[in-house]
Formats: C-alpha cells, structure tokens, sequence
C-alpha cells in the first residue's frame, strides 16, 4: 500500500470517484506513472472526465483540459500545433482521451483528421463496450450478443446485434507511426506500450480494454481477471503495428473457451437460457477463433 506522500506525488490520484473495481482509473493511474509530469491531457466527456474532474476538485495533478464528447482529438491537435509554434514541443507530451463511444462514433471524424495530420499526439481509448457514464448504451465497440439499454435481449433479440468496430485496423489504416492494444489486466503490457508510443514522433493510437463493473454487470473483484480472459479467449488481441503493418502480438499460451468469459458477466446471461443461446455463444467462440488465426495469437 502507498504511504500519504507517495500518493501525493501520483499524477492522478486519490478523490475521484470512479466504481469500486473500475478498470478505466486503474489503467489511467498506470498510464500517468509512466507518461510524467511534463503531460497535458485532453479528455472527452465521458466517465472518466465525470469521476475524475468534480469542480472544484480533480484528481489530475498535469494540465487537463475537458474538450466535447466529439472533438479530443481536434483539441489535442491544437495543443499540439501551438507548443511547435513556442518551440516547447519536445519537452512535453500531448495526450488525448476517450471512451470508446467518445473515439469510435462520435469523435471518429476528429480522430481521423489527427491521423491524417499526424499530430504528434497519443490519442488513448478506454474502451468499455458501451457509453458507460450515461445508462449503458450500445456503441459501435459494443461485442456482439451483449445487453445494454439500447440492445436489450429478450423475445426480440440477443442483445447487440452487431459485431465490435474494428478500430485499430481504423487506425493502421492512416498509417500512423504506432497503433497498440493493451489492456487493464496486463499492467506491465500496457506501460511498455506507452513507454514506447512516448518515444515515437507523430501520432500513436493506443486502445485499452476496461472492464466496467455496472455495465458488464459482475462482481468488482474481477475486474482484472475478465481483462485476462478476453485475451486469453481471443476475444481482445493485445498487439503493436507500426504503420499497417502488426509488429508484435501477445500469445496465449492456453485458449480458454468463450464461456468462462460469458459467463461471469450478467450483459451475457441471456446466452445460457436455452439452446438458441448455445448457438449464439458459438458465433462468439467462432469470432475468438477467427482472432486467433488471422492475428497468429497462439
Ligand atoms: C454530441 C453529444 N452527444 C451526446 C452527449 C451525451 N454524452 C455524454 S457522455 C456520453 C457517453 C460517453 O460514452 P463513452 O465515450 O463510451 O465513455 P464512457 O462513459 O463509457 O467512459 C454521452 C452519450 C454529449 N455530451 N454530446
């Protein structure tokens, strides 16, 4: 445990008020361990600027400034372009944030003017499955069968009938610098990842999987072994590319099958009703296959 001091002296620390067990604050504490003081961070609406940001408190001991649920990346460009300008760029690191709803629908079309740019920015999804800090409403990294209050299961359905946007191919696709998946149960994964994307000029997109205790619905002490699960499934490959072409991937070493996944979260427990359900959860044991192969994970 941190003594008083040593929590002092965390770039984001104490106060805020994120779920007990959310992996989103978890990763962000990470992050900022490695990412410095000499930071200045944009953050898009969303949980993590509810929880972390309560005027007249924040727990952001960096420059921090809140942008719309749209344009992160357009804020963090002007950042960015202006620091050039006053000739400080090289000392600092610019980073913009977002929920997966805030990167993949709503600030897509600023995001992809930051790629094309190639802003010297790391732009970080944290990427909770769904629009979290408003009720649980799908998004378009929303997997495939999971509930949420805008793809209710029942008579109608399974749940959210699309498959997850695949935005780190999105990202490669710009041919920026570095493109990474990491993830809140891999702690050590996820800060070299970061390490590495400071290092690098010009854009770098990193996304992390975070589980969300009330919107995945489970229990918060599993917060960090469904992490691990969905990469040990195959459902979130965790890798690097530079430009479009992956450089790394992280193996596993043993595939777990889909259900020990499904099965600890109530967004998936319509799926063990009934037969219909068993041939859903073998759509979704096909997608982790298929993850497998095409990203050579085991
Ligand atoms: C243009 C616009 N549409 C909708 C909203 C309402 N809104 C604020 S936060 C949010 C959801 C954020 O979801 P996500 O980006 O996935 O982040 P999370 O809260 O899950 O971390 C929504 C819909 C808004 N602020 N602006």
């Amino acid at each position: 445990m941190l003594t008083k001091e040593e929590t002092h002296n965390e770039l984001f620390t104490m106060g805020h008020t994120g779920c007990s067990g959310c992996a989103q604050s978890m990763s962000v504490k990470l992050i900022m361990e490695i990412l410095g003081k000499n930071t200045i961070a944009t953050s898009a609406t969303g949980c993590l600027e509810v929880f972390s940001t309560r005027w007249p408190e924040s727990s952001w001991k960096i420059p921090w400034i809140h942008s719309l649920f749209e344009n992160s990346a357009a804020v963090a460009s002007g950042i960015e372009a202006a620091l050039k300008y006053m000739g400080k760029k090289d000392e600092i690191t610019v980073i913009a944030q977002g929920g997966d709803g805030g990167t993949a629908d709503i600030g897509l079309q600023a995001l992809s003017g930051m790629f094309e740019r190639n802003h010297d920015v790391l732009y970080i999804c944290y990427d909770n499955g769904a629009y979290m800090n408003t009720g649980y409403q799908r998004s378009g990294l929303t997997p495939l069968d999971a509930y949420t209050t805008t793809s209710p299961s029942g008579k109608q359905s399974f749940g959210n009938n699309r498959p997850k946007k695949y935005m780190p191919e999105i990202a490669m696709a710009h041919r920026i610098p570095y493109t990474a998946v990491s993830s809140a149960g891999y702690p050590m994964d996820l800060q070299k990842k970061v390490k590495k994307a400071m290092a690098i000029k010009g854009t770098k997109y990193l996304q992390v999987d975070v589980p969300c205790v009330p919107g995945w619905k489970y229990e918060p002490k599993y917060s960090v072994k469904l992490a691990q699960l969905a990469v040990q499934t195959g459902l979130y490959p965790l890798f690097e590319a530079e430009y479009d072409k992956i450089i790394s991937v992280k193996k596993i070493s043993k595939k777990v099958p889909v259900e020990e996944y499904l099965k600890l979260q109530g967004r998936f427990k319509h799926l063990f009703k009934d037969e219909a359900g068993r041939a859903e959860i073998e759509k979704i044991q096909k997608i982790a296959d298929d993850n497998i192969e095409r990203f050579g994970l085991m």
